[in-house]
């Protein structure tokens, strides 16, 4: 298949490039095609080991809003919100997502944190993703496949910089680059609207 092939004209995979004070990102709506995409999502929500962790707040054990899974190189442990997880094997699935991850980003990736938002009352809330496994200023890529949430980005510290917001559509890549973790936080809100399931994916390079 050639490049025409791949896209509708409705598709277009221009990459957009949002420079934000102390941050940086680049967004391909359609990384993948819908038929790819339809696939990704199929394959993912079946094949995926996925677990529904707790977090404790106040004493009492909450279960947290989405389910995930954490699969990458074997050693790369990670802790997430003092979960500690122990990635399971890439799959083949997986190894096709990274592989067109790495082609846009020209980052080598050695882990994936997968998040299932079942409906719109699973979220995520305003974090950075800079735990001390990471290392500072190396890129994260963020795929979505399904339906469509909002991302929101709000600045740490500089109160008179507005949010900033995309909306993370089917088949998209969001690059998060340079110092954007040390500045900005970001969520997926919960939402009224009737949406259907989507799976994020958060490749990451772990030291
Ligand atoms: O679902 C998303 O788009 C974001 C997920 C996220 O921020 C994370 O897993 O750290
Ligand atoms: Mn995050």
């Amino acid at each position: 298949m050639n490049q025409l092939e791949l896209f509708s004209p409705f598709e277009s995979n221009e990459a957009q490039n949002f420079e934000l004070p102390d941050g940086n990102l680049i967004f391909y709506p359609a990384a993948f095609t819908t038929v790819e995409a339809d696939r990704f999502l199929k394959n993912l929500k079946q094949e995926t080991f996925w677990q529904q962790d707790n977090i404790k707040m106040y004493g009492k054990e909450i279960p947290l809003p989405r389910l995930t899974a954490w699969y990458g190189d074997s050693g790369r442990n990670y802790t997430y919100s003092g979960i500690a997880m122990n990635p399971h094997p890439w799959n083949s699935t997986l190894r096709e997502v990274k592989q067109r991850v790495e082609q846009l980003s020209q980052v080598s990736f050695n882990s994936v944190l997968l998040n299932l938002y079942r409906t719109g009352s699973d979220s995520v809330n305003w974090h950075s993703d800079d735990e001390p496994e990471l290392t500072p200023g190396q890129t994260i890529a963020s795929v979505s496949f399904g339906g469509t949430r909002r991302f929101v980005m709000k600045h740490k510290t500089k109160t008179e910089v507005d949010k900033f917001e995309l909306k993370l559509t089917h088949g998209s890549v969001l690059l998060m680059r340079g110092e954007t973790q040390q500045h900005w936080i970001h969520q997926v809100p919960k939402t009224k609207k009737k949406v259907n399931s989507r799976i994020n994916l958060t490749f990451r390079v772990i030291r």
